[in-house]
């Protein structure tokens, strides 16, 4: 998979060369590309921002650099992204339709927003990642990217992604590692008991609890 980033502030993708993201890039199964819509500005001072017509605070940024920049790289098979606190709210089953993309483009506002023609120009999806404003669309962009980079074939193992938070629509149960004691706190006797039809039993139960406790939303 190939995924674009138009963004202002290229530096703000550090975090993408780390971990399990920068493993994905360099056994080949991402390749992440960022690319500065600044560059693609026609302004003698590469401006890429004005304000808005009607008033209100703060600035938009321009149509134009990123319309350009979004010809230069778009392709028939390409879906455009523009995280925004308007569009439909993330979850585990879209970060896994989008894993199924060959090319991805996010581009990522910044300021006020952008100027409202560029979703008339290019089939763009906006995508929220929860109900809040943020200054950019760099975070939302890295969240999204990180979590359907799980769903890309490769790059964590099948195991990780089965009984995990919202796979079967339940929140994930408790799990321990080394020390079997640690300040006089014990694992759970049944999960060293060796008895895996008791182990699976215990983890939904422990499962459906924390779901009611927590997120009884997701059991309607
Ligand atoms: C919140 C979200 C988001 C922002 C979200 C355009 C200029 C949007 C600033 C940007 N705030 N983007 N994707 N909740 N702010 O997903």
């Amino acid at each position: 998979m190939k995924i674009d980033i138009l963004t202002l502030f290229p530096e703000m993708f550090a975090p993408l060369k780390t971990s399990i993201l920068g493993r994905a890039e360099n056994s080949g199964k991402i390749e992440f590309n960022i690319i500065n819509i600044r560059d693609f500005s026609k302004d003698k001072h590469k401006k890429c921002d004005d304000e808005p017509f009607g008033g209100g605070a703060g600035m938009l940024m321009t149509v134009q650099p990123l319309y350009d920049a979004l010809k230069a790289i778009v392709k028939k098979n390409s879906k455009i992204i523009f995280p925004s606190p308007i569009g439909q709210t993330l979850s585990s089953k879209k970060a896994e339709e989008l894993s199924k993309f060959e090319h991805l483009i996010f581009v990522c506002g910044h300021y006020e927003g952008v100027d409202e023609r560029i979703f008339q120009l290019f089939d763009i999806e906006q995508i929220s990642i929860g109900d809040y404003v943020l200054t950019g669309g760099e975070l939302p962009t890295m969240v999204i990217i990180d979590t359907l980079a799980r769903f890309v074939e490769g790059v964590i193992s099948k195991d990780s992604l089965i009984s995990e938070s919202f796979s079967d629509g339940l929140l994930e149960y408790p799990q321990y590692t080394r020390p079997q004691e640690f300040m006089g706190l014990k694992v759970p006797d049944v999960l060293v008991s060796g008895n895996h039809q008791q182990i699976e039993k215990w983890r939904k139960e422990q499962s459906i609890k924390r779901t009611k406790e927590n997120r009884s939303d997701l059991l309607e």
